[in-house]
């Protein structure tokens, strides 16, 4: 089914549900993760980690640890400090205040599962012995928790150089807000507290570090999204050169954005390789992963929303408060959620008046980073949720009360100066109502609660900025450039090697990008290998997240693929003696328009491009390469999520009945694998919706320690998702890609939000908190029959 037809024309490959090539090896147990690789002489690492949430180190004893047979070294915060720097966290704009955080802590710790030494041994198992006798004293501190009470006077402070524990007090304010307020027929407020919880990959993180005394060179293999940019970002932790620095991402079992960080572990074992001379190894456990990786999204919300008598939204006045946990995480800050919450404030609504203002507290918890929909998800949760409390105070119709107040179709700037690229803002929301058959839906609500069953429908209507270029990285300080690039070569048999800065853990990139290569060259698909995830391979590039690689890594090889055809054009023309415009290069064989007896294949072309000598036409050079870049302005996907469910009040469970998704993400490159793109998503929004809760008491000790306390949903839990496209082709991008990684995220969870409530319209409940388990919904019902 993938193949294009051998003759007619265009050739298309992209928008083709092409099978992923990748799959074979993975279904087969083939693919190699990084617990799975073995070096000569590796020894393995393992971590103590503080069993306190804040407290000082007062000494550290490993003598008898050292003693322990298969010990190979022990090294202390301190050790680690004498040969490296820590990781300092700030954003490039003047409301952001710095973070440092140790590799290894020296003095005090800040969070449970906070690292203050790692133990080198024979085995993971003698590792994790040795722990066990190292002797810590420690002085037990007072610990804050909350968010709120944390950037308040008077609060324990978490690090000498930061006052009030607030890495950002910033302020935005567009239109005229006050005025828009004062004239408003009503004023609706709603705050809500979207809690932590996480990416949880099914492979957690990990590392293996190997030095070669002899060159100097460090191969470092690491289960992340980024290999080149962190290989830059610990350089000037751990001192060692670029060009002698190898990482790569072996196969990665998911990283929804967890792994677009730099680590801790990630500078200590490298370091800890070049000290003791051996390959080391370190894989994280499940606890690990659940204390002492990266948290999301922990934002308390406020929104105050300005109407008119007409139903209009005038102005919307937002206050962003984010737990950060202990440290500011390393490179894009804890700012990463509050941020874009506060950047996408008024969705696909418009409302040309706004303020915000956002804080970024640190508590002693674990920090809080990237995480599939960042801080969109708890933003727009309580945008669409309060939405739809305004539409029924207003007596109007929720579907009807949004397109009242939808931006056009057109490139529109939004209040916080977003560039919208245009889409189907409108249309997405008619057809998500039109396939749950919404003007039916309440007589068979009615129905239905005649039978006492209680269903509810809820609509959520998204933007997901995507792709973020540069200027972006720029307007909100992110220390980055987020250009990327593509290398392409033709190899002398005509097959064809592709490479990226991008690194491939699930999106199916050595598919969708072949696709991309293949119809913008001129090959067969099967011709072409794309390689990511691999500094010694693969040209320099930011790696994958914030949906950038369809766009950016699609442009960037659209770019050097243009270059390469052209040079092969300029060398069937020769060899077949027509002008280069004759040339119709097209499934790997260039033909003489009209003549198509006269051709070449691009195995023959390739063959005279690097030893063809005095056949190649003059003054054009050998071989058959090209690299360029691409730095996209900026592109958003919209769409919907739409679900009704069915609630039972006496129990408080939800069960999601239909699930719709409308998605424009542009010009789709491979259908099959958005649809999986989608379905992923939506089910980390419900995730948050509905299970997943990372839970610390008032001392700080973390509850959530093991796949039994943090629950997420599993295939069983997941409904049929029934998916709808749409193409708005983006105005500005290559091709008109837009990106498509986490819509679902992002909406998933107001869908929740509004549909429960309008199940339980009767008891007039209200969500002010994600996630909303069978307990927070009897609570909701008990609160509401209070009031
Ligand atoms: N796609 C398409 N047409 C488009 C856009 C995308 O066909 N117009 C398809 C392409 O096959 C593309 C894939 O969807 O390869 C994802 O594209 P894109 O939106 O560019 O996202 P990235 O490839 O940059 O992936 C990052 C994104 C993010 S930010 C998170 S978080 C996330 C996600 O991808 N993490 C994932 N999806 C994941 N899927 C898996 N399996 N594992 C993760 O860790
Ligand atoms: S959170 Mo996705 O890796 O941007």
């Amino acid at each position: 089914e993938s193949a294009p037809a051998e003759t007619g024309r265009p050739q298309k490959y992209v928008g083709s549900r092409v099978k992923r090539v990748e799959d074979r090896r993975m279904l087969l147990g083939q693919s190699k993760y990084l617990p799975d690789l073995e070096v000569p002489g590796m020894v393995h690492a393992a971590f103590l980690r503080s069993p306190h949430a804040h407290a000082k180190i007062l000494s550290i004893d490993t003598t008898e640890a050292q003693n322990l047979e298969g010990v190979v070294a022990i090294f202390t915060g301190a050790d680690i400090a004498a040969h490296t720097k820590p990781l300092v966290s700030v954003l490039q704009r003047p409301e952001s205040v710095a973070c440092t955080k140790p590799l290894l802590a020296v003095d005090k710790v800040r969070h449970v599962g906070e690292a203050l030494a790692v133990v080198i041994a024979d085995s993971r198992y003698i590792a994790e012995d040795a722990i066990d006798l190292i002797q810590v004293e420690w002085e037990v501190l007072p610990a804050v928790t909350d968010a709120e009470a944390a950037i308040a006077d008077g609060a324990p402070q978490l690090h000498d150089d930061i006052p009030n524990n607030n890495i950002g007090h910033i302020e935005y304010t567009h239109g005229d807000v006050e005025k828009a307020f004062a004239e408003a027929d009503h004023v609706f407020s709603k705050r809500l507290h979207t809690h932590r919880h996480m990416a949880a990959p099914m492979e957690t993180r990990g590392v293996l570090a190997s030095y070669d005394a002899a060159s100097g060179d460090m191969t470092m293999y690491s289960s992340t999204q980024m290999p080149h940019f962190i290989r830059t970002l610990l350089v000037p932790v751990t001192g060692l050169k670029e060009s002698q620095f190898r990482v790569i991402s072996p196969e990665v079992g998911g990283g929804f954005g967890q792994k677009c960080h730099v680590f801790v572990e990630e500078a200590v074992i490298p370091v800890a390789s070049k000290l003791i001379g051996r390959p080391v190894k370190w894989v994280e456990d499940r606890y690990e992963n659940l204390a002492a990786s990266a948290h999301a999204k922990d934002v308390i919300g406020e929104l105050e929303i300005a109407v008119t008598k007409e139903g209009k939204m005038t102005a919307m006045r937002a206050r962003y408060i984010g737990d950060g946990g202990a440290y500011s995480i390393y490179p894009w800050t804890s700012l990463i959620d509050v941020l874009p919450a506060a950047n996408t404030t008024t969705g696909i609504y418009d409302v040309q008046n706004l303020s915000y203002v956002v804080d970024g507290a640190l508590t002693n918890k674990c920090q809080t980073g990237a995480y599939r929909g960042v801080g969109w998800t708890p933003g727009h949760t309580l945008r669409e949720v309060l939405i739809d409390e305004i539409a029924a105070e207003l007596g109007l119709d929720p579907v009807e009360f949004r397109l009242m107040n939808v931006i056009p179709s057109e490139p529109y700037v939004s209040a916080s100066g977003m560039k919208y690229d245009g889409g189907s803002y409108r249309e997405s929301l008619e057809l998500s109502a039109k396939m749950l058959d919404y003007e039916g839906f309440r007589t068979r609500q009615k129905e239905a609660r005649a039978q006492g069953r209680f269903i509810g429908i809820g609509f959520s209507p998204f933007v997901e900025p995507t792709a973020w270029g540069s200027h972006v990285a720029k307007a909100n300080g992110f220390p980055a450039e987020f250009y990327d690039s593509a290398s392409i070569h033709i190899e002398p048999d005509g097959s064809v090697v592709v490479t990226n800065g991008l690194q491939n853990h699930g999106q199916g990139h050595e598919t969708s990008l072949a696709q991309v290569a293949a119809d913008h060259l001129g090959v067969r698909l099967e011709d072409v290998r794309v390689i990511e995830g691999d500094t010694g391979r693969a040209v320099y590039g930011m790696g994958t997240y914030a949906s950038r690689s369809a766009v950016i890594g699609g442009g960037s090889i659209m770019r050097a693929a243009a270059d390469v055809k052209k040079k092969m054009i300029q060398m069937a023309a020769h060899a077949l003696e027509v002008s280069p415009e004759d040339i119709d290069l097209y499934n790997g064989v260039a033909t003489v328009k009209g003549v198509p007896n006269k051709s070449m294949t691009v195995a023959q072309i390739a063959g005279m491009a690097h030893f063809g000598g005095a056949a190649r036409p003059a003054g054009i050079e050998p071989a058959l390469t090209a690299t360029r870049s691409y730095d996209p302005p900026e592109t958003y996907t919209n769409g919907v999520t739409a679900v009704i469910v069915e609630v039972d009040p006496e129990t408080g469970l939800v069960e999601i009945l239909r699930c719709v998704a409308v998605e424009d993400c542009g010009t789709v490159l491979n259908p099959l694998i958005l649809d999986g793109q989608v379905c992923g998503a939506l089910a980390q929004g419900f995730g948050g919706a509905l299970y997943e809760d990372l839970i610390y008491n008032e001392e700080g000790q973390f509850l959530s320690g093991s796949l039994v306390d943090f629950l997420f949903p599993a295939a069983t839990e997941m409904p049929a998702v029934e998916i709808a496209h749409i193409e708005t082709p983006s105005t500005v991008t290559e091709g008109g890609i837009k990106g498509a990684g986490e819509a679902g995220t992002i909406s998933g969870a107001a869908a929740i939000g509004n549909a429960v409530v309008d199940a339980l319209r009767e008891f007039n409940v209200k969500v002010d908190q994600m996630p909303i388990p069978p307990n927070t919904i009897r609570e909701m019902i008990r609160k509401a029959q209070a009031a």
